[in-house]
């Protein structure tokens, strides 16, 4: 888990939790809606993406991967969303987000691992591919590729700007809409993502379909047990706590303009289904 006693000492001396976001990130809507559901008091920091605020000297002290979320907390600094929420859970058992259940546990640990594992190769290479385009300006990438010491990271932010390999594309498409099938299915045999309790199962697959949803990269009308969960996850207080209250007021012309250019991107509005990957001869 990537939860370690920063040296620099002004991240040191930080007190109480704060949690480093942007409003679009799904990733760090994990943290903040979990938090949210313990009942925890915390700050939030806004990092933006778009301004690549993200690759300063600063941020990258805090997080050495330049991404967020991260959390401090009370000077201790842990990274990775799904590390972060296991962190959560240590810290913060009350109530709960883990079912009893030892089997159902399990169950959850995979949603949480798959979400992990899946993140660049399936969600980040749909996102960018289909909607968001080149993550940094060529004159950016120089600077970032001063501090980036991740090879996984380097390369997807070169692909995002010299062009995604289709074949990747049509296998991410296909990957993710079978997560969509998998979720879909689970939720048709009870209430939430494992068994009839709220876990971070939902916490961490939600965000994602929270976000594919509101840029309009997928269009959810074939799965009607999703659009019903994901209706009670944004009922909860959590989402009004841990998402709807980060929004800032330009969040709805920028989520407009992504739908726009997602519709044109893939030709008009039709459901966004996967595309079949082409065999290998
Ligand atoms: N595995 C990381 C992924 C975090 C991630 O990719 N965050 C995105 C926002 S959702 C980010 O910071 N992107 C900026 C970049 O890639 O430079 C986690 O789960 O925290």
């Amino acid at each position: 888990m990537p939860v370690y006693e920063n040296t620099d000492p002004d991240i040191r001396s930080m007190k109480g939790l704060r949690v480093y976001h942007y409003f679009l990130s799904n990733c760090a809507q994990r943290v903040t809606l979990a938090l949210e559901e313990k009942g925890q008091d915390w700050t939030p920091h806004a990092i933006n993406l778009f301004t690549q605020e993200n690759t300063t000297d600063e941020y990258f002290r805090i997080n050495p991967k330049g991404l967020v979320p991260a959390l401090v907390h009370d000077g201790v600094v842990v990274t990775e969303s799904i590390d972060i929420l296991r962190y959560i859970e240590e810290q913060f058992p009350d109530p709960p987000l883990y079912p009893s259940d030892p089997e159902q546990r399990r169950e959850v640990d995979n949603w949480m691992d798959a979400a992990t594992e899946n993140h660049v190769r399936v969600v980040k290479t749909f996102m960018y591919s289909t909607v968001l385009g080149a993550s940094k300006k060529p004159g950016m990438m120089e600077n970032y590729l001063k501090k980036q010491e991740d090879e996984e990271l380097i390369a997807f932010h070169k692909e995002t700007l010299s062009g995604f390999d289709q074949t990747r594309v049509l296998e991410a498409e296909r990957n993710l809409f079978a997560f969509y099938d998998d979720i879909e299915k689970e939720l048709g045999l009870h209430q939430w993502l494992v068994g009839d309790e709220f876990s971070y199962a939902d916490i961490a697959w939600f965000v994602t379909y929270f976000m594919n949803r509101r840029v309009g990269a997928v269009d959810f009308r074939n799965y009607p047990n999703i659009r019903n969960w994901g209706d009670r996850i944004i009922q909860r207080p959590s989402f009004k706590g841990g998402v709807a209250r980060l929004q800032p007021w330009y969040a709805p012309l920028v989520c407009l303009m992504l739908r726009t250019k997602s519709r044109l991107q893939r030709g008009g509005p039709a459901p966004a289904q996967p595309r079949p990957v082409p065999q290998s001869p």
